[in-house]
């Protein structure tokens, strides 16, 4: 397997740490023991988390107005795969790849071979209906799977069906589908009739699915659609999964909500009834700001992590979300907010692991709604970063991800490697 940072660079970056990390360790390990936990269950807890990476996310973002290209942003996707495995190593937590399609297509055995070289496999893969490619028959201008125009409708569901064989080639076995399809003004389209277009023509894509797959169906409050977005919410989301059969899931993607919606209350319902299919992790204080997971509401991500806590302990190993992430990078390294990004989800990961079960459903019975609040305070006041740091250390990462990522000296070897392609796109998302 090729390691694209040195591993002697590692270690030695690691050995200046060592003495620091250990007796971080040793004091969280003495203050967990008064509570009666014990820290080495959780370390070998977070040394099993694991979240995928979005091969979109290792580029440049941008927005609607530009795109500032960043230095050695990988041209295709074999360079995306190398920036993805740079982030696996140093933070040994993100061991798969969630490809987006046709961004990504190239022969799938020779990206299913660098995976390999990488020591990377691939979760879920992702269609694209939001935007055209170059050579495409018809124009998904005014939508997609809910087109009025059935050959339109006829192409989405023959890249989707793509997708899963792409998926296939590559040891994927679900497929996230989220369109933008909507409109953008009353009346454009009939609010009815779009749905049951989307309906018959996801129902062509559940066919194609193999027996051991999932297709998970994400839901966006709004963008590109202005007025009305025909997956909007979890409980169009829901009907829809629940409409065409078992392997339909939903998605929740944490920036696709309107601000102040509790989130953790959406992912409560649907582990609940059961379709709960995996998430897409990111933050924003807006919208789809696409920002990096934990920096505007690590409470929020930490209260998400505590109903799928309490989801495990109720339905056991069949409770199985995906973890990916999704996230656009305009002002930092990608790598770099990737890196951080897979820490603070698993900081909420081991942080809901904390809480204390037994002591907040003494509280809940007996209406203590103060104590209720503070054992899930005292979880995530908790600084697990040490359980974190051991966690990566034994794992053969980083102590400390982004110290070492720099010292490394990675971005100006690509940046010298990967010469900024003429032409290149200059606004949205590459
Ligand atoms: C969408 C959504 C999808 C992602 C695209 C790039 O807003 O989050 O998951 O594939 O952006
Ligand atoms: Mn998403
Ligand atoms: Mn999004």
């Amino acid at each position: 397997m090729t390691k694209v940072i040195d591993a002697g660079l590692v270690a030695e970056q690691n050995d200046k740490l060592a003495a620091q990390v250990q007796a971080d360790y040793e004091a969280l390990g003495g203050v967990l023991a008064r509570r009666g936990q014990d820290i080495e269950k959780l370390t070998a807890l977070a040394q099993g988390f694991a979240v995928a990476v979005p091969s979109w996310g290792v580029g440049t973002g941008g927005t609607r107005f530009a795109r500032f290209a960043g230095r050695g942003e990988p041209r295709n996707v074999f360079e995306k795969l190398e920036d993805c495995a740079v982030i696996h190593q140093l933070t040994q937590s993100t061991p798969t790849v969630s490809p987006h399609f046709p961004w990504d297509k190239v022969d799938a055995r020779e990206l299913r071979a660098k995976g390999d070289e990488l020591g990377l496999g691939f979760d879920a893969v992702n269609s694209n209906t939001f935007s055209d490619a170059i050579g495409q028959e018809h124009s998904y201008k005014f939508g997609s799977l809910t087109a009025n125009n059935a050959a339109t409708r006829a192409q989405a569901v023959a890249h989707n069906i793509e997708c899963i064989e792409i998926g296939r080639a590559l040891g994927s076995k679900a497929l996230t589908v989220w369109v933008g399809d909507g409109a953008n003004f009353p009346g454009q389209h009939n609010l009815r009739g779009a749905l049951e277009r989307y309906l018959e023509s996801m129902r062509q894509v559940y066919d194609a699915l193999p027996d051991d797959w999932n297709v998970f169906i994400e839901h966006k409050l709004f963008e590109p659609a202005f007025y009305a977005t025909t997956i909007a919410d979890w409980g169009t989301s829901f009907a829809a999964a629940s409409a065409l059969g078992p392997k339909a899931k939903c998605l929740v993607d944490l920036g696709h909500h309107a601000p102040n919606t509790n989130i953790e209350m959406i992912v409560a319902r649907l582990a609940q009834f059961g379709k709960l299919g995996g998430f897409h992790f990111n933050d924003s204080k807006y919208g789809d700001d696409d920002l990096d997971s934990g920096s505007i509401n690590p409470f929020q991500l930490f209260l998400v992590f505590n109903e799928l806590a309490d989801a495990a302990l109720r339905d056991g190993p069949s409770f199985n979300p995906a973890y990916m992430l999704d996230q656009s990078h305009n002002v930092t390294d990608p790598i770099e907010s990737l890196m951080n990004s897979a820490v603070e989800v698993q900081r909420a990961y081991i942080q809901s692991a904390l809480v204390d079960r037994a002591a907040l459903v003494e509280h809940q019975t007996n209406n203590d709604a103060l104590q209720a609040a503070a054992t899930l305070k005292a979880a995530f006041r908790t600084d697990v970063s040490p359980i974190l740091a051991m966690a990566r250390v034994r794992s053969g990462g980083a102590a400390d991800p982004v110290s070492c990522y720099r010292a490394s000296g990675y971005r100006d070897r690509v940046a010298s490697a990967r010469p900024v392609k003429a032409g290149a796109s200059s606004s949205g998302i590459v």
